[in-house]
């Protein structure tokens, strides 16, 4: 593939509500452009796109593909996404990435949740955009049904450009507004103009016009003078209307029939901005503060890492887009972020699961390399003599825990390396050891970002998993102070065994831990065996009397003992330490304590009734609704146990609208009812 200046590279994110249809159009894109010489389907698993193995057997995207294709001088890098809100985090990056949007729209199903969603990412990142009404084939689509739904969301500027020739079974063609030509079936043949749409397609062109003269006096003022406006004049005054974020031009096609395509691609190559109109975002090195530069290639390099994934026969491949200068095959490049040198191996186009080996990458591209070794998402490869860091890529934080348990002992061999190489390539999963509960945690966006973490894991390292619910990490501990005296006293054939102690146990305060103190006086227990008493209460706290879980809270005391010349010895102490402690337990009135979480759940207005009343199901106390940007937070104390599969609660309320964080505060008494409850599930467990 030859190398393009930065005016004719376009970089077009796909977005849209899950199953769209972007995987489907950009395939679509691939054939028309001739790309490819074969037009597959996400049904048949043959899309460019959709080529791992998790994406054919669910039939949806899961990672975000890079799809270059030429089209009459301009380079188009689509970068398809998934539309499932558990992946997320490939939708920030190739937002990050691009200059232009298109949002796909399904004409039977319309806007949909995650068509607002998107909307307001490219609102967030300013992102021109196009938007493509498709499935016009399908039963119940409806072009104008949608037009409506997406101006009355997102305003007079969502503009038709096209309108459709038939709808449904009868679907055949597109007519373009600004040239009035007609274009029939998957050749885009131009046919005659539909004599029944001529006079929707006069007034919905005059509105598009009239929109678009706008954009600059000159324009305005010949319009409204009733001179003729040339093609020239339009498509540039609507090129910069689109740039600008004035005019949102609306399209209509059919990925399956791939009818309209050809008209996409024209759009983005003369509506959409290209590499060299996106300022750059500079954020440290030589440049210290937040910086603004303009894209170049006669410049230092700086990438941008956006993308990072674990091939297990390649290794790693790392994906980047280049701004400024360029990158060549076999050099050694700086990475601002690690302050290391990199070597850059061969480099590569990528296009789904092929890679075209190139000796260079021009500023405005995008490309891949395999084996980097500090380099991770989100870092900034440039000189080391002109270092600088680009703006980084802001992923959310995952809120949704299960526990992974390893299959055999050859996963539990091999499974720390696997995870740590998961979140590697997805910044959106984090692992952790929880201590308390001796358990690994992963954590995702949701239940099927884990689910497809696991899968991955065994498909590619090999090691099989098991994800549970997480434990809660309940804890016990005494509510009145008590005394407590244990002898250990044995007589056996020979030697005897003796050991005796008086334990003081006191509660302590919430999250002041466990504590001993030596208060023995006058020798009762010899100070050589105060140690082997200690040891023994330290063992016993590990369990409690009530449910087995770990004490705490608690200080004990050793006040006073006897032993014996010949019988006493460390172990007989601390048997006697141990004794003593869960006797003084089970006297000291004991309770269970559970972790309560500070939650903060951000939602649309009218789901926080719904909100609070669930929280309330789930022993919350609801602690203040603030509205913030739009949207309502509501903060509340709850217990860890109520929301441990939160982030499905909350997804089946708001229908996905919403987010949540929550990280600990303290923890509290768990009440009586709920306790006998935990405490028969431990017998019920051990049994
Ligand atoms: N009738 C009809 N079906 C389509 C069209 N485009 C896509 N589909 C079907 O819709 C389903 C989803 O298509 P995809 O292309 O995977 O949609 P997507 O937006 O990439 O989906 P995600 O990546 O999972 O969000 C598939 O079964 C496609 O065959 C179309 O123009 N007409
Ligand atoms: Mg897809």
């Amino acid at each position: 593939m030859q190398q393009y200046g930065l005016e004719n590279i376009r970089n077009v994110v796909l977005l849209s509500h899950c199953g769209a249809g972007k995987t489907s159009a950009s395939e679509a894109m691939l054939f028309t452009a001739g790309a490819i010489t074969r037009l597959g389907n996400v049904e048949d698993g043959t899309t460019t796109s959709d080529y791992d193995p998790d994406e054919i057997k669910r039939q949806i995207s899961i990672n975000l593909s890079i799809l270059p294709c030429q089209w009459k001088g301009v380079k188009i890098n689509l970068l398809d996404t998934p539309g499932y809100s558990d992946f997320v985090g490939e939708v920030r990056s190739a937002i990050r990435v691009g200059e232009g949007a298109i949002i796909a729209v399904c004409a039977a199903s319309g806007v949909e949740v995650g068509t607002e969603q998107v909307w307001s990412y490219c609102e967030e990142a300013e992102l021109p955009r196009l938007i493509f009404i498709n499935k016009m084939d399908r039963e119940n689509a409806d072009f104008y049904r949608t037009l409506e739904q997406l101006q009355s969301k997102f305003g007079s500027r969502c503009l038709p450009l096209q309108l459709p020739m038939g709808a449904q079974d009868s679907f055949q063609g597109v007519v373009d507004l600004l040239t009035m030509k007609s274009y029939i079936g998957s050749e885009a043949k131009e046919a005659e103009f539909p004599a029944s749409l001529q006079t929707k397609a006069d007034s919905l062109r005059e509105k598009l016009v009239e929109a678009v003269v706008e954009i600059d006096d000159k324009l305005i003022e010949k319009y409204l003078g009733g001179e003729p406006l040339s093609l020239e004049e339009l498509s540039i005054g609507l090129r910069r209307a689109v740039v600008t974020g004035r005019i949102v031009p609306v399209l209509a096609g059919s990925a399956i029939k791939n009818i309209g395509f050809s008209l996409l691609l024209d759009a983005i190559s003369n509506c959409l901005p290209s590499a060299k109109e996106r300022e750059v975002i500079v954020v440290g090195g030589s440049a210290k503060q937040v910086d603004k530069i303009e894209p170049s290639q006669d410049a230092p390099l700086a990438a941008l890492v956006f993308k990072t994934s674990a091939d297990p026969y390649v290794g790693k491949l790392t994906y980047f887009r280049v701004y400024t200068g360029a990158i060549s095959s076999n050099s050694q490049v700086w990475n601002a972020n690690r302050d290391g040198a990199e070597r850059i191996g061969q480099l590569f186009i990528p296009r789904g699961k092929t890679q075209e080996p190139i000796p260079q990458i021009g500023a405005g591209d995008i490309g891949a390399v395999a084996k980097l070794n500090v380099t991770s998402t989100g870092d900034t490869l440039c000189n080391q003599d002109k270092p600088l860091k680009l703006a980084p890529i802001l992923f959310p934080k995952p809120a949704f825990n299960l526990a992974v348990h390893p299959k055999t002992k050859t996963d539990l061999d091999k499974l720390g390396a696997a995870l740590s190489r998961l979140s590697e390539e997805d910044p959106t999963l984090e692992v952790r050891r929880e201590a308390d509960t001796n358990e690994t945690i992963l954590s995702g966006i949701g239940e099927s970002h884990l689910e497809v973490a696991a899968e991955k894991m065994l498909r590619k390292f090999g090691v099989g998993v098991k994800l549970e619910t997480p434990k809660v990490p309940y804890k016990e501990t005494i509510t009145v102070p008590a005394k407590a005296e244990y002898k250990h006293k044995k007589q056996t054939g020979g030697h005897g065994q003796y050991g005796h102690v008086f334990l003081k146990l006191e509660p302590l305060p919430r999250g002041s831990g466990y504590e001993f103190a030596d208060k023995v006086v006058g020798g009762a227990i010899p100070r050589n065996y105060i140690p082997a008493v200690e040891k023994g209460v330290n063992e016993a706290v590990k369990e409690g009397v009530l449910a087995r879980y770990p004490v705490s809270d608690i200080r004990a005391t050793v006040y006073d003992g006897s032993f014996h010349q010949v019988d006493s010895s460390d172990i007989c102490f601390k048997i006697a330490g141990a004794g003593a402690f869960k006797k003084g337990l089970a006297e000291g009135q004991p309770i269970l304590i559970e972790p309560i979480m500070n939650i903060k759940v951000t939602v649309p207005e009218e789901f926080t009734g719904d909100i609070i009343g669930d929280l309330n199901t789930k022993r919350a106390r609801v602690q203040g609704v603030n509205p913030e940007g739009g949207l309502n937070v509501i903060e509340a104390q709850v217990p860890l146990a109520e929301i441990l599969r939160y982030a499905i609660d909350l997804k089946s309320i708001t229908q996905g609208r919403g987010s949540y964080k929550a990280e600990f505060s303290h923890y509290e008494e768990v009440p009586a009812h709920i306790t006998q409850k935990i405490i028969a599930e431990r017998q019920a467990e051990k049994a």
